[in-house]
């Protein structure tokens, strides 16, 4: 069995999860809660403090996700193609990464601002960076994204957009069309899409 540091609402751990659900993997995964002593053991195996971490089946800790996802996909084959496209798709899976990352630096921006006013310049510059990535995906996402197999950037992409949703960050459905389409489409083609929407800790 695989363990994976488990939290309901992190974009990466879902993204590795889904990953795991499109490489057939997911009945191996085990998934361990915050409080549970190998869920911090595995943690603090990352100097950087961040979550997922995976354990593999011979006790090798795994981090960060990018890496998860190439581990995965060296088992399955089924993340992205060994072919010309390689690069494109995690390209585009490098895209959908960026709208976490600022997604996430925004939610951080309030999280950790403790008894200060978070910082306007930052969250303007993380929605700029977030607004533009929404117009650039509104224009390109149907030729971009699209192909008849699904792949890890079109699960980056699912990630990035839910969380957008789920924090209440940017309204992104009501001022897109195509890509507003392209998710409705995806959604409901992605093994584990509903099993793995976030949510807060109970
Ligand atoms: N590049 C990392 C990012 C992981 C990350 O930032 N995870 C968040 C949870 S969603 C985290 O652990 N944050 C705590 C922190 O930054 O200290 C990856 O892809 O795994």
């Amino acid at each position: 069995m695989y363990k994976l540091t488990y939290s309901p609402a992190s974009p990466y751990v879902r993204k590795v999860r889904l990953a795991g659900y499109l490489s057939g993997l997911n009945d191996q995964i085990e998934l361990l809660n915050p409080d549970h002593e190998t869920h911090i053991k595995m943690k603090s195996n990352n100097p950087l403090g961040k979550i997922p971490v995976l354990m593999t089946p011979n006790n090798q800790y795994i981090f960060d996700s990018r890496v998860i996802v190439e581990l995965f996909n060296d088992t399955s084959g089924k993340l992205y193609p060994n072919d010309d496209n390689k690069k494109i798709i995690l390209t585009n899976a490098a895209l959908a990464e960026g709208l976490v990352d600022a997604s996430l630096l925004y939610v951080y921006s309030i999280r950790y601002s403790g008894d200060q006013k978070p910082s306007e310049v930052w969250q303007k510059l993380q929605l700029t960076k977030i607004k533009n990535t929404i117009d650039y995906l509104d224009t390109n996402v149907l030729n971009d994204f699209n192909s008849s197999n699904l792949f890890i950037s079109h699960i980056g992409l699912i990630v990035a957009l839910d969380y957008l949703n789920f924090r209440k960050i940017y309204d992104w459905e009501l001022k897109t069309k195509n890509l507003d389409a392209w998710h409705k489409q995806v959604s409901a083609s992605l093994p584990g899409y509903k099993e793995t929407y976030p949510k807060d800790p109970s």
